[in-house]
């Protein structure tokens, strides 16, 4: 652990969609210093709006990279401080030739938007919001023979948002730039390479977004990125594990903002596994936001990649792995029913939960108001006790079946993924605006058979990297585990606990919800 007397700052810097932020905590893991810059309004020059540009076909959506380094210029002039790390998954950054020798070079009494404005081959890096590249995800798909070749090797099927696919589209459609291209980073690897004066090395978590990188051996797959675009390796540069050490700052932070001269830079990561790190969780523990759309976060040790969810090699153990499952269903729905079967009250629904049995007298039910993404499919259906499709539950049957259904599904496709469920070890931890409702919650602790713990995430991605930061340098001496390193970090309140009585209920019901659901996905496809 590191001395509490140590005057050392670890400091996570999250670039996300609409701002970029920086946390900073000491060896204690208190929080010494926050800070942010708007983009739309602290840089108005760029004219984005939430952070982007939207084109006219509607699909593609891009940021100005030039945004980017001058809010980070803004940032640091803001704070002039020390140490660091960074997020947002997916966009992509085009170093243009001859970039790496000015980063090499940068002149302290310069700005980096001066320095490095003749930098970027492409000018508007592609970010995950970007979905105009169908094309280039069908090619890679057919002719690695298929999905599910793509996600036994890559961990995901070709997503649109995946960079891969974004660096395939550019490849074909702007063949000059792509010419003219020297390197292409991530946007964790790019902003990592400014703080190095040297392009920094993609880590495997974030590199797992791309449908590139085989996640078990850890090293491109020759085979996507053949596919993809040619000389792709070499543009790409070698994957590190997410807690390397990459080097020493560069000397232009030390002569303009007094960073100290060993300060070092730990390799940056995405949003994503950024909040696994800094919500802490452990082998078997699930995180599951509950907002306008649910997200599910797990640990797991044995993936087995599927083609809905995404398996990324783990931010904070290069021997395990995280998954994560998105639900378009969610709160929305959750309202929905609430206004139809119990007067638009929380409390009506709440008390439906609550006096309605574990396991619902054998009634199941899927609710997709709009196409769901896991599964996807789309409509509301209805079985009884018998196996049987019904039409309609009673008010307080339909509250329940919703609840269980929602949760019955995140316990199967998490399972799905290679999620275990670890006796008398595995929580659950509870995030999003439905996360105070513990008759929610309650149902969720039955169906996983596991505590529920409530944790506050407001800038995890942030908190996540400099816990990564401080990991990262205290393993260059020892083997030191990342829950060690943050052990004493506040714990999360325990909100409810399983009723024992569930377990074998909700076991058996998980087959039948399986069942349900595949006969949805077949009705479907006929
Ligand atoms: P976002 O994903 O947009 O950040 P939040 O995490 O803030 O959303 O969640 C907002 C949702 O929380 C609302 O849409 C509402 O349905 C839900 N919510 C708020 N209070 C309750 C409650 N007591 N019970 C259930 N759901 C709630
Ligand atoms: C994950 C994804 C988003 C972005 C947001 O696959 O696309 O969560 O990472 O920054």
């Amino acid at each position: 652990m590191a001395d509490p007397k140590d005057r050392s700052l670890y400091m996570g810097f999250d670039f996300s969609t609409q701002q970029l932020k920086v946390m900073a905590i000491d060896g204690t893991l208190t929080v010494v210093h926050q800070g942010n810059v708007q983009f739309d309004s602290e840089l108005p020059e760029f004219g984005t709006q939430g952070g982007v540009h939207i084109q006219a076909d509607r699909l593609t959506v891009t940021s100005p990279v030039l945004m980017w380094i001058k809010a980070l210029d803004l940032l640091l002039d803001k704070m002039k401080k020390a140490g660091f790390d960074f997020s947002l998954q997916h966009g992509s950054v085009y170093w243009s030739t001859g970039a790496n020798h000015t980063l090499k070079h940068l002149d302290p009494e310069k700005s980096l938007s001066q320095l490095l404005q003749e930098s970027f081959a492409v000018a508007d890096s592609p970010v995950w919001m970007d979905s105009s590249t169908t094309l280039q995800c069908q090619y890679l798909e057919s002719t690695l023979g298929g999905a599910q070749t793509l996600v036994d090797i890559t961990g995901s099927r070709a997503y649109e948002r995946f960079t891969g696919n974004q660096i395939a589209k550019i490849h074909q459609t702007r063949p000059d730039r792509y010419q003219n291209t020297e390197r292409i980073s991530l946007v964790s690897s790019f902003a990592a390479s400014l703080f190095l004066g040297d392009y920094a090395a993609i880590d495997y978590s974030d590199g797992s977004g791309m449908n590139l990188l085989d996640i078990r051996t850890r090293c491109w797959s020759e085979v996507c990125l053949g596919t993809t675009a040619p000389g792709l390796e070499k543009l790409l540069g070698a994957p590190r594990p997410s807690n390397a050490v990459l080097g020493r700052v560069s000397p232009y932070f030390v002569a303009r903002y007094g960073f100290p001269e060993d300060c070092r830079v730990v390799a940056f990561t995405g949003d994503n596994p950024a909040s696994f790190a800094g919500m802490r969780l452990q082998e078997g523990d699930i995180a599951v936001s509950l907002g306008t759309s649910d997200t599910v976060f797990s640990w797991i040790k044995q993936p087995r990649p599927a083609l809905e969810g995404h398996v990324f090699c783990n931010p904070v153990d290069w021997q395990s792995y995280m998954a994560l499952l998105c639900f378009k269903n969610g709160s929305l729905t959750r309202e929905r029913v609430r206004n139809q079967c119990a007067g638009g009250s929380w409390e009506g629904f709440s008390a439906a939960l609550r006096d309605t049995p574990v396991g619902n007298h054998g009634n199941i039910g899927l609710y997709f108001d709009v196409m769901e993404i896991t599964p996807s499919a789309v409509g509301v259906y209805r079985i009884d006790s018998h196996g049987s499709k019904v039409s309609g539950f009673s008010a307080q049957v339909e509250v329940k079946a919703l609840v269980e259904g929602q949760f019955l599904s995140k316990r199967l496709h998490a399972e799905r993924l290679g999620y275990r469920i670890i006796p008398g070890s595995s929580r659950v931890l509870a995030t999003g605006g439905a996360s105070s409702n513990k008759d929610i919650l309650q149902v969720l602790s039955d169906v996983f058979d596991a505590p529920v713990f409530t944790i506050d995430v407001a800038n995890s991605a942030c908190l996540g990297s400099a816990y990564r930061a401080l990991h990262g340098l205290e393993s260059v001496e020892s083997d030191v585990s990342f829950s060690d390193v943050v052990k004493n970090a506040m714990e999360p309140q325990l909100a409810v606990t399983p009723n024992p009585r569930a377990k074998e209920v909700y076991n058996q019901m998980l087959k039948r919800y399986a069942e349900l659901e595949d006969r949805v996905l077949q009705e479907a496809d006929h």
